[in-house]
């Protein structure tokens, strides 16, 4: 990796105003580039999630067949739909009691004080050893979410470990929780630089097994002990209860099971944004035959009458509304039926391309929930798609009778070629897809689009 020779203050503003571009989410919510471990917080009544950033490190650096990641950037969305890359906030290069080359910017947070923005992450120590000893946390402070982030000059004294956590109570009371084979938690002092209190190991929380992660969160008046525990192959993620910030924690369950992709690590994050909560965190979407470059993923989170938290099922389709007038990746669908629906990557040696679905059994079909068609209606619907054999493929609005609005013919041929054909019916209003098809045996969709 090439860093350049301009004073750091003037490369980081640069960066930052170059990298402000948007991607379009489902799950995965980042599609140019490997993020995991991700922090979604509500700052300014804008979600921004503070992620890890894996990366595939030059020739010769990092460590061969492990995480490697040198530098954080942050997200932001007002919709969970559309989601503005504000660029990199922190480089392992610019913090001075850090091993510059340890590629190990491990799982971080953020947190707001007194208009102040406090961003802690994990790195391993300058000399360090090997394992999560050599690890500590550092703060930089910012004076808005994006950053500018300016790293203090030493890490945070008497903290050994990784997946820092600030949880700051009702009455202003800030805690540090993170991990180092258990969970570790101790109050912050006002300055949010250093601990205040003694280190408390939760002993109660499942010793056996491997635990890190802990991210905490209070919801009536219960605090949420929530993180990724090895209970039997790889991580799930579980939560305690308890009535006090530092615990005890009573078990309560699992949040998510272990990834159907066997995906080692899970690392999380909950949170409340426009009355709904949410779940964040990581599978290996971009990287199917390398679980060390992850991709972080949304789902809804819904909680029992008793605070329980129901178990979150991952899903493609994620959270958001997706436009009737975007190109809606049908790819990510929230369900499928008839056998016969795959959603398989466009190109196997480039995943960044995204997926198309196959089609290729009679009434097959994928359900795209939650798309937005407006006050007006909509005239057209454009397909990219293709078939070596040909077939049509119905577009209904999925309900009792799965109205359909349209038959689009997909010409025979090898290549991808857009489709159109007039939409039948007003279509308004958020609606849920129902891409079906029709005749043939065999079409690929990449996209759906709808004209006004
Ligand atoms: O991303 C590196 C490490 O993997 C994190 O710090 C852990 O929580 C796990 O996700």
């Amino acid at each position: 990796m090439k860093h350049s020779k301009m004073p750091k203050t003037i490369s980081l503003s640069l960066i930052i105003f170059f990298l402000s571009v948007n991607a379009f989410a489902q799950n995965p919510l980042i599609m140019d580039q490997f993020t995991a471990d991700p922090t979604a917080r509500v700052f300014n009544g804008k979600l921004y999630v503070f992620p890890s950033h894996d990366i595939v490190p030059p020739k010769g650096e990092g460590r061969a067949e492990w995480f490697n990641m040198a530098d954080y950037h942050v997200f932001s969305s007002e919709d969970l739909t559309n989601w503005t890359d504000h660029g990199k906030i922190l480089d392992q290069k610019d913090v001075s009691w850090a091993d510059p080359e340890a590629y190990s910017m491990w799982a971080p947070d953020a947190i707001s004080k007194n208009d102040k923005f406090y961003f802690y992450f994990p790195t391993r120590l300058k000399d360090a050893g090997d394992g999560e000893k050599g690890f500590s946390i550092g703060v930089a402070i910012a004076d808005k979410p994006e950053g500018p982030y300016k790293p203090q000059p030493n890490h945070i004294q008497g903290v050994e470990g990784i997946d820092p956590n600030v949880f700051i109570d009702k009455d202003g009371q800030a805690y540090l929780y993170w991990s180092r084979g258990k969970i570790y938690g101790a109050k912050l002092k006002d300055n949010m630089l250093a601990l205040e209190s003694e280190i408390k190991t939760f002993e109660e929380i499942p010793q056996k097994g491997h635990i890190e992660g802990p991210f905490v969160f209070e919801r009536n008046g219960t605090y949420y002990m929530t993180y990724p525990h090895v209970a039997n192959n790889i991580e799930r993620l579980e939560y305690g209860t308890s009535d006090n910030p530092m615990g005890p924690f009573e078990h309560q369950g699992v949040i998510m099971d272990e990834s159907a992709s066997g995906t080692w690590t899970n690392h999380h994050s909950i949170v409340n944004y426009k009355d709904q909560w949410y779940l964040f965190y990581h599978d290996n979407d971009l990287s199917p035959d390398f679980d060390k470059n992850r991709s972080i993923r949304a789902d809804s989170l819904f909680f029992e009458g008793n605070g329980n938290i129901k178990k979150v099922i991952p899903t493609k389709r994620g959270v958001g509304i997706t436009s009737s007038t975007s190109e809606i990746q049908i790819d990510r669908y929230s369900a499928k039926g008839n056998y016969g629906a795959a959603s398989v990557f466009l190109d196997r040696l480039d995943p960044f391309q995204g997926w198309k679905v196959v089609l290729n059994k009679p009434d097959a079909w994928v359900k795209y929930n939650r798309v937005d068609f407006g006050a007006e209606g909509t005239e057209n619907v454009r397909i990219r798609a293709r078939s070596l054999t040909g077939g049509t493929v119905a577009l209904k609005l999925a309900g009792e009778n799965d109205e359909e609005i349209a038959e689009v013919t997909i010409q025979k041929g090898g290549n991808w070629e857009v489709f159109s054909t007039p939409v039948r019916s007003e279509a308004t209003a958020v609606q849920d897809l129902l891409v079906q098809l029709k005749s043939g045996d065999g079409v690929e969709v990449d996209w759906v689009q709808f004209e006004k």
